[in-house]
């Protein structure tokens, strides 16, 4: 009789706890219905941080699309201190254009953060050079992101990275 009745109360336990269970499977499932907004939005944004692919070095032909290239440099070796970083835009004809805008943001990409001043716009030359001066303040890893725009358009992104 012990016997029974000890597997009849192992039963109802189960029984008892399959349902509460169930039960809280069913609330858990309700509450996510009730935020479909939760639900609806992905997780990340995408397209907010835009890349910038290594360029090929300085003095060399940077092609931009459309049969035009820059040509950028600086005028000495970067090392600390300030550098002037020159862009030269070409047409297909391998006339200077000097109908873009460009902008250049520079930093360590060791120390996210710390050394970025944002998108600095360069200065046309009469000489038709687009000049920004770039300071560098510490020796280590160093990148410059530079976008070129024509007509409030973005054209070109491309990036440099070196060690000072
Ligand atoms: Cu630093």
């Amino acid at each position: 009789m012990t016997g029974m009745k000890g597997w009849f109360f192992s039963v109802l336990f189960l029984v008892a706890f399959s349902i509460a269970f169930l039960s809280l499977d069913a609330q858990s499932q309700q509450s996510h219905k009730s935020k479909p907004g939760m639900d609806s939005k992905p997780a990340s944004v995408t397209g907010q941080t835009p890349a910038y692919p290594s360029m090929p070095g300085p003095g060399k032909k940077v092609p931009i699309g459309n049969d035009q290239y820059i040509i950028y440099g600086f005028d000495k070796k970067p090392k600390l201190g300030t550098v002037i970083m020159k862009v030269e835009i070409f047409t297909k004809e391998g006339k200077k254009d000097t109908s873009f805008e460009v902008r250049a943001d520079s930093g360590m990409p060791s120390m996210k953060g710390a050394h970025e001043a944002g998108d600095q716009p360069f200065k046309l030359s009469k000489k038709g050079d687009y000049l920004l001066p770039i300071n560098i303040v510490m020796p280590g890893d160093w990148e410059i992101r530079m976008t070129l725009l024509k007509d409030g358009k973005v054209i070109f992104r491309g990036s440099y990275q070196f060690d000072v």
